[in-house]
């Protein structure tokens, strides 16, 4: 029916362009090598591609902290190459999604510049700007990246909010010319042609009158204070609304126009622009039920949240180093799903730019053996691809990419592991625990570069950021040729996603949910069905008897003893 929404039967790609492709050498990805690469991302089948930010930005959060919204960053390229790779997508059917950073700017953002200049001018309510002690913060709220979430700002006197690094200043909501600026921001990308953002922390954008000390020990239990004042703060709802009808209903017409994907995968005629942008939001921390308020279907908030709750286990935090309990996978998803209203919709991710990558933590350093790489990689995507929702796979997913063996810091580039690493020392911890900590959770396992091909195929120089895999096979030059590979598995999987709407608008049937290791499920539409079959877990088992006579048509065939980690589908015989 033509009231569903595009991005409901879309799978999405998030691409970080830092490490996708580098055109010319200097080690940092760039717009131009993402153009090179559309190809890769049309064949696998993506609708939509979401960029990590490409925008101007001195780079102490990786682009998360920008200085100028309205300009690329110099190592990525020009808007020039912006406006190809809009074109670029869209000539091949493929929409495409920025990211929007609007908890905060950087400190080297003009607005922040000329706050600081004139703290009682215009610009100084952009900012949490706030008189004060210079040896004593407003409050004790810390930042996520360690150490207290103000700075003292000496030539304002002031001190300066920011939840993340030093160098990511927290925009004032409540001040209605920065929610004007950010409509605006977001207007000027739409008429440019892009189809929506991903909304950075979107869920910390209120704060509250008064900006009220953290509960301690709240702060003890989580391991940051003051985050229950702004998680979901007063005025978020009114927030979204507000910029939804501000900023994501189309003013004016966009640059270029989408082509149709057809249901078996060739491109029809461009369709009509889509009168709102999608809004995806990132919102750490809402859990099943506020999240479902920020995308319940008739709230006009956000169109779908990322829900965290399924990166770890119950009990941990990606700081530890433990064994993903893969029946956590099937708990989370049943619990989700069944939390959410009727017509509400969920977004479907397992690896991001911010996380270990979902394979490693569920193979538990097996995935060193090739075949339990393959086996898990696709047993998460035949998951991903199959779920009731919209799929987000980020980069290197499709290669069965795994966490690398960094051994120094020095091999690190991000700022949260390096700042946690000094944090830990400075508390007492050996150097050795320390260690084991950040690597265990080190968002720089899955910022490493894309392996284009056996030798790397990233850049013809140094990259910024090196990973150790060098596994053979697992390249996209050897994966895109293999009909057993990773590649070709996700590629098989979408390409059947698109032309049964059993296995994306359907109904979802869990099967033996109690059985330990075993995630099953039928999906249903319109008298068509098909049933999913996982051994989540490490050794063999028997196959659980299901009603019915089935047709094997990924994996298989469907013997009585299921291998390690194999996943099937099978489709019903009528
Ligand atoms: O991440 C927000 C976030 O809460 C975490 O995932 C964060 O990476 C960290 O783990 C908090 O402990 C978003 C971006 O995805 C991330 O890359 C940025 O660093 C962050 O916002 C700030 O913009």
């Amino acid at each position: 029916p033509a009231s569903v929404p595009w991005w409901r039967d879309a799978v999405f790609y998030q691409v970080y362009p830092r490490s996708f492709a580098d055109s010319d050498g200097d080690g940092i990805g760039d717009i131009r090598g993402i153009i090179d690469h559309l190809d890769h991302l049309a064949d696998l089948g993506v609708d939509c591609v979401w960029l990590s930010p490409i925008f101007a930005s001195p780079n102490e959060d990786m682009g998360y902290d920008i200085s100028d919204y309205r300009a690329v960053m110099d190592e990525m390229g020009t808007l020039d190459d912006v406006d190809d790779l809009i074109r670029g997508c869209h000539e091949r059917g493929m929409r495409i999604i920025l990211d929007l950073v609007v908890n905060h700017t950087s400190d080297r953002h003009e607005w922040f510049e000329r706050a600081v200049a004139d703290p009682d001018g215009p610009y100084g309510s952009y900012y949490f700007l706030e008189p004060g002690d210079p040896a004593r913060p407003p409050n004790n709220w810390t930042s996520f990246f360690s150490g207290p979430a103000w700075r003292w700002i000496p030539e304002a006197r002031r001190w300066a909010l920011h939840l993340f690094a030093d160098g990511q200043v927290d925009l004032r909501w409540d001040t209605p010319a920065v929610r004007d600026e950010v409509a605006d921001i977001v207007q000027w990308w739409l008429a440019r042609g892009i189809d929506g953002f991903r909304l950075d922390v979107i869920n910390y954008i209120s704060k509250p009158e008064g900006l009220p000390d953290g509960n301690p020990f709240v702060g003890e239990l989580m391991g940051f204070t003051g985050v229950e004042h702004y998680f979901y703060g007063p005025r978020l709802g009114e927030f979204l609304r507000g910029l939804r009808a501000d900023g994501f209903t189309r003013r004016a017409a966009p640059a270029s126009t989408v082509r149709r994907r057809l249901p078996d995968g060739s491109l029809g005629d461009p369709q009509t622009p889509d009168e709102v942008g999608v809004m995806v939001g990132e919102t750490p921390g809402v859990g099943i039920e506020l999240g479902r308020m920020l995308s319940g279907s008739d709230r006009g908030e956000l169109d779908l949240v990322f829900n965290f709750d399924v990166l770890d286990t119950p009990g941990h935090t990606r700081w530890d180093d433990y064994d993903f309990d893969p029946d956590y996978l099937k708990d989370y998803y049943r619990r989700y799903l069944e939390g959410i209203g009727e017509g509400d919709w969920i977004a479907v991710f397992l690896d991001n730019h911010d996380n270990p990558r979902m394979l490693s933590k569920l193979a538990g350093g097996a995935e060193s053996d090739p075949a339990v790489r393959t086996a898990v990689g696709r047993l998460l995507a035949t998951v991903q691809l199959t779920m009731r929702g919209t799929p987000f796979l980020f980069q290197g997913q499709e290669l069965a990419a795994v966490d690398q063996n960094f051994t120094r810091l020095d091999q690190l580039r991000d700022v949260e592991s390096i700042n946690r690493y000094e944090e830990l020392r400075a508390a007492g911890k050996g150097p050795h625990d320390a260690w084991a900590e950040i690597i265990a959770g080190s968002r720089d396992h899955a910022r490493v570069p894309m392996r284009w091909s056996p030798e790397g195929g990233f850049t013809s120089g140094t990259p910024w950021l090196e990973g150790s895999d060098d596994a053979l096979g697992f390249s996209a030059a050897e994966q895109v040729l293999d009909d057993a590979s990773v590649y070709s598995w996700h590629k098989k999987l979408i390409g059947l996603r698109r032309a049964n709407p059993a296995l994306t608008r359907g109904t979802l049937t869990w099967l033996r949910p109690g059985v330990k290791g075993y995630l099953a499920y039928i999906r249903e539409a319109d008298g068509e069905a098909f049933l999913v079959e996982c051994n989540a877990s490490p050794g063999p088992r028997r196959r659980p008897k299901v009603a019915g006579d089935w047709e094997p048509i990924l994996g298989g065939p469907r013997a009585e003893t299921m291998t390690p980690w194999e996943s099937t589908v099978s489709r019903r015989i009528r």
